[in-house]
């Protein structure tokens, strides 16, 4: 069992505190080692010293990806090179990619975060875990790799890609937890099925899954389909990787590892803080990270934050599944539109697969949506009539949703690109047509 009663059962007044106390260390940390930091902090007229209360967290200007990448690669770090031990890097799709580096500290907090959040899920030193992330520059499966050691798991490095042998050593080794993205999981088990072997083979008791958003509705497919029970983990390499926030047992929120991360929800707009239980843009400053520490970090995720004690006992803030970026949102004729909509109500459906594509495209001056929906089986292939009607009950279903007219097209079985890592479901054409 790994708890860190102290710190996860902190009264809020001491949180606060805490918080307080390694903000001001931080912020005169950064402007002293990061010449970025000190422009910044100069051009807005804020010294360390004027840090007197959590509010003034607010004078201080956001830090924004683009940050990273102008100072690529190293160019934000606090710490000679001799003192960093590992380097990350965001799996970025355009530009040059983001660049974190660690140092031993930022390590051993990294690994207690992480243990924190797979204890808190359930995971013990009785599990055989498999990890099914890619391993490399993303953050994802070191992340997990050293906080389930530090628990006492069984770790299987296996990585990601050759899904069958990764299900040969799930069958052989009694492997009872696995790490992976929810859109892998869920190919893992349809490829499970598809073998000679029976499902009662495999011993899956829990998931920690993370790195992308995952409806109820999907959540419920790979419970099933599994026979497990799924967390949820949030991170990004930015701030360290997975290890940020995740669920607890009871499945009410992520619990934010506050002691570490000083969490804010601001309009993503105007930067205006919101209240307690507001949905908006999630800000991050790291509380004690030596190597790259960042001050209000622009995740450009959608959540909500509660401070209320959870059933669990931990009084660490929860913070909601990530309702999606404030940057990858559609926005289709003045609509604003999450993947994450469409999802929940396509998984689920009758006779549909989980796999979908969304491809925007802009015809005339209006945005169109097209839902590239795969059909689960061949078994409606050749009735024209009960195609149609699913269309039709997709159309309308999609409509109730999200207030909008798009297009569904039904596909074959097994078209529909599957993904190892993060699924990538989105084409958006209209940047090509203006
Ligand atoms: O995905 C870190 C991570 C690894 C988290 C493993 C959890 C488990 P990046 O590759 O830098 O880092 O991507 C960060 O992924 O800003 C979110 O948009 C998205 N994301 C991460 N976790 C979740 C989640 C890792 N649980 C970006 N739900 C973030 C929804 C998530 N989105």
């Amino acid at each position: 069992m790994f708890f860190q009663k102290d710190a996860e059962t902190m009264p809020r007044a001491k949180i606060r505190e805490l918080q307080l106390e390694r903000l001001r260390y931080t912020v005169r940390y950064c402007y002293e080692r990061v010449p970025f930091y000190k422009r910044k902090l100069d051009a807005a007229g804020v010294r360390p010293d004027d840090i007197r209360s959590l509010d003034d967290l607010r004078r201080i200007p956001p830090t924004v990806k683009t940050d990273l990448r102008d100072n690529y690669p190293f160019g934000l770090f606090a710490v000679p090179m001799q003192q960093i031990v590992r380097i990350h890097a965001s799996s970025g799709t355009t530009g040059k990619p983001t660049v974190v580096g660690y140092t031993k500290h930022d390590l051993e907090i990294w690994s207690d975060c992480m243990a924190r959040l797979c204890a808190a899920a359930g995971a013990t030193s009785d599990d055989i875990v498999q990890i099914s992330f890619g391993y490399g520059m993303f953050t994802g499966a070191l992340g997990l790799h050293y906080g389930l050691e530090k628990l006492g798991c069984t770790v299987v490095p296996n990585s990601s890609g050759n899904t069958e042998k990764a299900l040969m050593f799930m069958r052989d080794f009694k492997t009872s937890a696995l790490v992976a993205t929810p859109s892998y999981a869920l190919y893992m088990a349809e490829t499970a099925k598809k073998l000679e072997y029976p499902m009662s083979d495999y011993h899956l008791r829990l998931g920690l899954f993370g790195s992308e958003g995952c409806t109820p509705e999907m959540r419920t497919q790979i419970e099933t389909a599994w026979g497990l029970f799924a967390t949820d983990n949030y991170g990004m390499s930015e701030l360290m990787g997975p290890g940020v926030s995740g669920e607890c047992t009871e499945r009410d929120g992520l619990h934010i590892n506050e002691d570490y991360f000083l969490c804010e929800v601001v309009d993503p707009d105007t930067l205006e803080p919101l209240g307690e239980g507001e949905t908006g843009e999630l800000l991050v400053t790291t509380l004690t990270k030596e190597g790259i520490p960042l001050l209000r970090y622009r995740t450009r995720d959608i959540t909500r934050i509660v401070y209320a004690p959870c059933k669990c006992g931990r009084t660490l803030a929860r913070m909601d599944k990530i309702k999606g970026r404030s940057d990858d949102m559609l926005k289709i004729r003045g609509v604003n539109v999450f993947p994450s909509q469409i999802e929940s109500v396509l998984v689920g459906m009758q006779g549909v697969s989980p796999h979908y594509q969304l491809i925007v495209r802009r015809e005339g001056f209006a945005d169109t949506l097209e839902i590239r929906v795969e059909l689960a089986d061949t078994s409606l292939l050749d009735s024209y009539s009960r195609i149609e009607e699913l269309q039709n009950r997709i159309l309308h279903n999609m409509h109730t949703v999200l207030g909008l007219q798009c297009k569904v097209s039904i596909v074959e079985p097994n078209t529909i690109e599957r993904f190892v890592g993060k699924a990538k479901r989105v084409v958006d054409l209209r940047k090509e047509n203006v």
